[in-house]
């Protein structure tokens, strides 16, 4: 059984970037239903695994096509939430440092330049889905985005996110309407760094 990501601020603590009232709905009722379609698909199929990635990373072996869909679809929308809601803080803002810091002036030039791509790829995804900041084992980063719930592990590739962006409409309209890219500029100012930071290390090998 998956369990939802305990968050670790209150629904308002992200005010006045993301909204109370998203928060919550994101929460407690989208992300509360990825979790049980998920544990519901899984039960059908009698698979126990409590490994995210490795259920993610297999899902070809699920023969029904339906519930192959429904693990899809609802293990995307766990997990990336789970990576979402983490990697945002009341604390958040400001810039990288250490190993991560490095590796994006590396790959990137600069913060801002990655935060220019990540912001193309978020406005640049038609309908839902995310954007996203990914990195593999010899801590090589890149740059993505996703449609619907689907992420660089259901994609097949060798990268794990580390920061994701989530650019569906429950997301952000409530408070933003059709302006995806005042949320997304918004958005990084409750980036929490330092987890992203301890995500990028826990998967450097
Ligand atoms: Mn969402």
């Amino acid at each position: 059984m998956f369990k939802q990501y305990v968050l670790p601020y209150e629904y308002d603590a992200l005010e006045p970037y993301i909204d109370k009232l998203t928060m919550e709905t994101h929460y407690s009722k989208h992300h509360a239903t990825y979790t049980k379609n998920l544990n519901d698909a899984l039960a059908k199929l009698g698979i126990e695994s409590d490994n995210i990635i490795e259920i993610q990373s297999a899902l070809a072996d699920i023969k029904d096509p339906a519930l192959r869909q429904a693990v899809r679809n609802n293990g995307g929308g766990y997990y990336n939430h789970n990576l979402y809601f983490a990697i945002m803080s009341p604390q958040g803002g400001g810039a990288p440092s250490g190993n991560l810091e490095a590796a994006i002036n590396k790959t990137f030039g600069s913060v801002e330049a990655l935060k220019e791509k990540l912001t193309a790829l978020a406005l640049g995804q038609f309908g839902s889905g995310w954007a996203w900041l990914s990195a593999k084992q010899d801590g090589t980063l890149q740059v993505s985005a996703s449609p619907n719930q689907d992420n660089p592990i259901i994609e097949g590739t060798d990268f794990t996110p580390i920061l994701g962006i989530d650019v569906w409409e429950h997301a952000y309209y409530l408070k933003y309407k059709n302006l995806r890219g005042d949320y997304v500029k918004e958005f990084f100012n409750v980036v929490d760094w330092d987890v992203v930071a301890a995500n990028y290390e826990s998967i450097k090998k």
